[in-house]
């Protein structure tokens, strides 16, 4: 058999090796493609001249202040899947590994902006300033989510995968419709989080192809955390995937998503590309899912062990810990008071999850429909008959209202 030529991008009828994919997949490995970062996994602050610009303002205090964003962002995280285990959540949805590529991300947006998560991004909500306690609701299901959209620009998660694009970009229309595009202090854009598996779902397609037709002001923010529950990213695409953006007309970058300065550099400049009107832009953030996909799943039926070990040499947080000390000669009682800090957030977190009250059990009645209906109303009467027949009487708690 004679041997494959060498890839050559530019001659159509040339193909890459499978070692050639790989590697472009795999973007912190030798080989890669370029990968933007601001500090090495040691801790070394690095230079990029196309994205230093974003990042100038980071003294001292500023990156104090992520490095305590993603600490508590982290404890938060732990101390939620702790009480899952303890049987207090019906699921909880791990971010462990993620926490630069989320607050780099929701640290660079205006408070005007607009963001649309999935349902991994506690460090994103974070940022918009929707305290941790907010998110138990939805995992304990007691409720589809507690915060205001409109009041924090946080829209609620979406657990389908990848719909969310299409709500960001018709959100990122309505905001180029309306004027919010342009040079002044008040210019808007919209971030759209989703994951390196929903890039195989249809909804994001349509959600760039839409995008790019209207030069709609979407960041489209994508966390390669390489698995999609048991699904590994090579069996989903044969090229890296910011460089899909280039297929729909748009620039596509890659970023070391475990390095929050770069995170957040990069996502200053895509968001202001938007806000100034040449969006969208796709950024693929380069990190690892370091816990399972979720509480109900368990990655040791499907990845080996030293992967993970590999990418714990990586974490987000820790390379900011030693910049800090090094070249910022931060002392311990800065790290002791985070610490601290991030030890009373987990106790206030589980004392409020263990104080929730149950909603009433007729309580999956309401909201079905915005208006009363009278269908609902019928299952309901239904429901509450039928438990109202036990020997020991109607269920606890039954409200006896629509809507309550
Ligand atoms: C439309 C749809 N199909 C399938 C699922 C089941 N599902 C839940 S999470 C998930 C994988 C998503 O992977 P990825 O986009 O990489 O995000 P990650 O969970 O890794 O953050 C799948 C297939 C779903 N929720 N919605
Ligand atoms: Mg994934």
């Amino acid at each position: 058999m004679s041997q494959p030529q060498a890839w050559n991008p530019a001659d159509p009828r040339s193909r890459p090796s499978r070692e050639q994919v790989l590697a472009g997949l795999r973007g912190t490995d030798a080989g890669g493609p370029e990968l933007v970062q601001l500090l090495s996994p040691e801790g070394v602050r690095l230079s990029d001249q196309r994205f230093d610009g974003y990042a100038e303002d980071v003294d001292t205090a500023a990156l104090q202040a992520l490095y305590r964003d993603m600490v508590l962002v982290r404890r938060a995280d732990r101390e939620a899947n702790a009480l899952q285990r303890q049987g207090q959540l019906g699921i909880w949805v791990p971010l462990l590994g993620q926490e630069a590529a989320q607050v780099g991300a929701g640290r660079a947006m205006a408070p005007q902006d607009m963001a649309f998560p999935s349902y991994r991004e506690h460090g994103v909500a974070w940022c918009r300033d929707i305290d941790p306690t907010e998110l138990l609701g939805i995992f304990r299901g007691t409720d589809n989510g507690s915060w205001d959209p409109i009041a924090t620009r946080f829209n609620l998660y979406t657990i389908v995968i990848g719909n969310q694009c299409l709500n960001a970009a018709g959100y990122a229309m309505g905001q180029r419709f309306e004027g919010k595009v342009g040079d002044g202090p008040d210019a808007e854009a919209t971030m759209c989080f989703f994951g390196d598996g929903a890039t195989s779902q249809g909804d994001v397609h349509e959600g760039f192809v839409w995008a790019a037709a209207y030069d709609a002001p979407v960041v489209f923010y994508c966390q390669n955390n390489q698995w999609a529950i048991s699904v590994p990213l090579e069996r989903q695409t044969r090229v890296p995937l910011y460089e899909r953006a280039q297929g729909y007309g748009f620039p596509g970058i890659r970023v070391d998503g475990n390095d929050v300065l770069a995170c957040l550099a990069v996502s200053r400049w895509a968001l202001e590309e938007c806000r100034t009107g040449n969006g969208p832009v796709l950024i693929e953030a380069f990190t690892y899912r370091m816990d399972a996909h979720t509480t109900s799943d368990d990655p040791s039926r499907y990845r080996l062990a030293d992967e993970l070990e590999l990418w714990k040499l990586k974490d987000p947080i820790e390379r900011v810990r030693v910049n800090l000390v090094r070249e910022h000669h931060t002392d311990q009682s800065f790290f002791d008071e985070v610490a601290a800090e991030a030890d009373d957030l987990a106790a206030r977190l589980r004392e409020f999850c263990l104080a929730m009250p149950d909603p009433a059990p007729d309580r999956m009645f309401a909201e079905v429909y915005a208006e009363p209906s009278p269908l609902v109303e019928a299952q309901r009467a239904e429901f509450l008959a039928y438990h109202a027949s036990f020997a020991d009487g109607p269920l606890a708690g039954s409200s006896s209202g629509q809507g309550a």
